[in-house]
C-alpha cells in the first residue's frame, strides 16, 4: 500500500485575477494524487482589489487573508497556514511550470534533497524577464558567491520545493521582496540541509507585474542578505 503525503502549493496573489484561474488550472492534481499526494492549493491574498479571491476558489483553492502587506508576509502566512508536509511556492501569473511538480518531487527524493530551487535562465522565454531584472539577478548571484561561497544562478526565482518541517531551522525576517533571496541564504548556507537548483521552463506572465522599481527592490534585496552575513 502506498503511503498518501500532503502537497500544499503557496501562492501569493495581489490583483491576479487574469492569472490565478489559469495557475490553479496547471497543477496536476491527478498525477500527484496517482502518485500517492494529496494536495492543497494555498492562496494568500492581503488587500485584493479585484476578483483574485472569487476566481481563486472557483478554481479550487483555499483562500488565505493575510493581513500584513507584502510577498515575504504572504508566503510566511502560507508556510504557518500548510497543512501538507512537503510546499512548493508559485506566482499567481502562469509564469512557472507547475506541470513540472511530480518530477521535481521525483528528483528531491531520488537525491534526498530537503530543499530545491529552480533556475529560470536556463529555459528563458524572451518575453518573460526586462532586461533590467536579468542584469539585477546576474548582479544578486555574484553578492551571494562573494558573501556566502554559494553558487545560485537565480536568487530571486519564487518557484521552490521543501519538506516543512525544514522551517524550524530557517531564520525568515522579511515581509517583502527579500523574502525569496532570504530562504535560499537560510535553506542552502545556515541550515546545512541538503539542497540542488534546477533549471526550469519559465514563460511571460498573465497580467500586470507588481515588482515596480527594480533597481531599488534589488539594492533592498542585496543590503537584505549582507546583513544575513553578520546578523543573522
Ligand atoms: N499576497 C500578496 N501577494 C503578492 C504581493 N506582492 C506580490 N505578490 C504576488 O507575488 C507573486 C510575485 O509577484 P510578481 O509581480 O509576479 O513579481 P515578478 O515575478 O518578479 O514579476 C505574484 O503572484 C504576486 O501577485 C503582496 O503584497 N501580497
Ligand atoms: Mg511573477
Amino acid at each position: 500500500m502506498t503511503e498518501t503525503r500532503l502537497l500544499t502549493i503557496v501562492i501569493p496573489a495581489l490583483n491576479e485575477e487574469q492569472g490565478i484561474g489559469h495557475t490553479i488550472g496547471t497543477v496536476p492534481r491527478k498525477q500527484l494524487e496517482s502518485t500517492g499526494y494529496g494536495v492543497q492549493v494555498l492562496v494568500i491574498d492581503n488587500g485584493s482589489t479585484d476578483r483574485t479571491a472569487e476566481v481563486a476558489k472557483a478554481a479550487g483553492a483555499e483562500v488565505v487573508s493575510e493581513p500584513r502587506r507584502g510577498y515575504g508576509a504572504a508566503l510566511k502566512r502560507g508556510f504557518a497556514s500548510a497543512t501538507g508536509d512537503a510546499i512548493v511556492t508559485a506566482d499567481a501569473d502562469g509564469t512557472y511550470p507547475l506541470g513540472a511538480i511530480p518530477s521535481l518531487l521525483e528528483t528531491m527524493h531520488i537525491e534526498n534533497l530537503d530543499f530545491l530551487t529552480t533556475n529560470r535562465f536556463a529555459c528563458l522565454d524572451r518575453n518573460a524577464m526586462p532586461l533590467l531584472n536579468r542584469i539585477g539577478n546576474r548582479l544578486l548571484a555574484l553578492a551571494t558567491r562573494i558573501l556566502f561561497g554559494i553558487r545560485l544562478e537565480d536568487p530571486e526565482s519564487g518557484m521552490w520545493l521543501f519538506r516543512k518541517d525544514l522551517l524550524g531551522r530557517l531564520k525568515l525576517h522579511s515581509d517583502s521582496w527579500p523574502l525569496s533571496h532570504e530562504i535560499k541564504i537560510e535553506a542552502c548556507y545556515y541550515s546545512g540541509c541538503r539542497w540542488k537548483e534546477v533549471p526550469i521552463q519559465y514563460g511571460a506572465r498573465l497580467g500586470q507585474t507588481k515588482l515596480s522599481n527594480a533597481w531599488k527592490v534589488g539594492l533592498i534585496d542585496l543590503l537584505h542578505i549582507a546583513k544575513k552575513r553578520v546578523v543573522r
